[in-house]
């Protein structure tokens, strides 16, 4: 992946270091970069694994013995290890002689860092953290394809999970079916812990999916994503169990207006804040004032939440590349809430939405 790794030092603002050194504690606390820069598949969980990135876009592994096999996949130089000795020896040969090191302290845990201070205790420390997260933000072909896959998997599964949906199934019921569906599909797992929300608690913008069971005339809200190679997608959308009233007809075309106006500006060169901000205005014309109570969307690729969004309080401009979520709502406690999301790429001209789940108001 070499010219990601170019990328990475491209963004660096500092001096450049003379090496990156991306490192893996135990599962969950996993550098996703790891797999940025590697451009590891779905195989190996590389737990105590590091990687060290040259200016020239080369990278090299030490990882266990386990995982061996798994890296090879990758088109680069493994070593591999047995003991924790001898681990520590080739990570010292990797730092010997080395005046900087780049590092991502954003995810590089405490202990690995000591180890590495004290390997190289005169070498200059660079955190690498904005370099790494502008690098990731504008994503290649092969990203946007992949992410294409795990778009298209949720897009199926938020379509055929509607004839499970009746009176008397719990929520948890419809997240594990969620869950099933997309595996069916390919995809390697959900992309995180499945919301799905009946009427009352989806006006809990992050609740789970708990024991409530469904009545006529409530709301179904399930946001939820598929995780393929690695890379995630994330989707919401609100069904109606029976006919809605007047008060969720209009919380659910008042959202679906504000979602369609700012998918109608995102474009190279605009905005992230101008984006949301159209959002807001929408929904804050109507009696729904300040009910949408987040920013209106966050950057996707090896994480959920990739470090960038659409928000008053992040200054980016948009690029062609960037791949985002745009998800307005409108939550009123102790009543319900609507949530429509979609997943998209910015192109020079506008929009390429990749989850195409219908967003027609769907009665069940
Ligand atoms: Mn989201």
């Amino acid at each position: 992946m070499e010219s990601r790794i170019k990328r990475i030092y491209e963004m660096c603002e500092h001096d450049k270091p003379d090496i990156v050194v991306l490192a893996n504690a135990t599962d969950p606390m996993l550098d996703k970069t790891f797999f940025y820069a590697t451009g590891l598949g779905n195989s190996g969980v590389f737990e105590g694994s590091y990687i060290f990135c040259f200016p020239d876009g080369k990278v090299e592994m030490i990882t266990s013995i386990l995982e061996e096999e798994s890296a090879k996949k990758g088109n680069f130089p493994v070593h591999t290890f047995m003991t924790q000795d001898e681990r520590k020896e080739k990570i010292a040969g990797y730092l010997k002689g080395v005046d900087s090191i780049g590092i991502n302290a954003k995810e590089l845990v405490h202990s690995q860092y000591m180890l590495l201070k004290e390997l190289a205790p005169h070498a200059e420390f660079i955190d690498m953290s904005k370099a790494v997260r502008d690098a990731r933000v504008v994503k290649d072909e092969a990203e946007i394809e992949t992410t294409r896959i795990a778009c298209r998997i949720a897009s199926e599964a938020a379509e055929e999970i509607i004839p499970f949906i009746k009176p008397g199934i719990k929520e948890s019921d419809i997240a594990a079916e969620l869950v099933y569906l997309m595996q069916k599909k390919g995809a390697n797992g959900p992309s995180f812990d499945s919301i799905v929300a009946f009427q009352e608690n989806s006006a809990e913008p992050h609740y789970r999916a708990g024991d409530r069971v469904l009545k006529d005339g409530e709301f179904v809200l399930m946001d939820f994503g598929a995780l393929y190679n690695r890379y995630v997608s994330d989707i919401t959308r609100t069904y109606f169990m029976g006919q809605p009233n007047e008060k969720q007809k209009k919380i659910y075309n008042t959202v679906l207006e504000s979602q369609l106006a700012s998918l109608d500006m995102i474009k190279d060169g605009v905005k992230g804040a101008d984006v949301h901000n159209t959002a807001a205005e929408i929904i804050n014309a109507t009696e729904f004032k300040g009910r949408f109570t987040h920013g209106l969307g966050h950057s996707i690729g090896l994480s959920v939440h990739d470090g960038s969004g659409l928000s008053p309080a992040v200054d980016i401009t948009l690029k062609e590349g960037m791949l985002f979520t745009v998800e307005p709502g409108i939550y009123i406690p102790g009543f319900g809430g609507v949530r429509i999301e979609d997943d998209v790429v910015v192109k020079k001209n506008g929009v390429e939405v990749l989850t195409t789940a219908s967003k027609e108001l769907i009665t069940i």
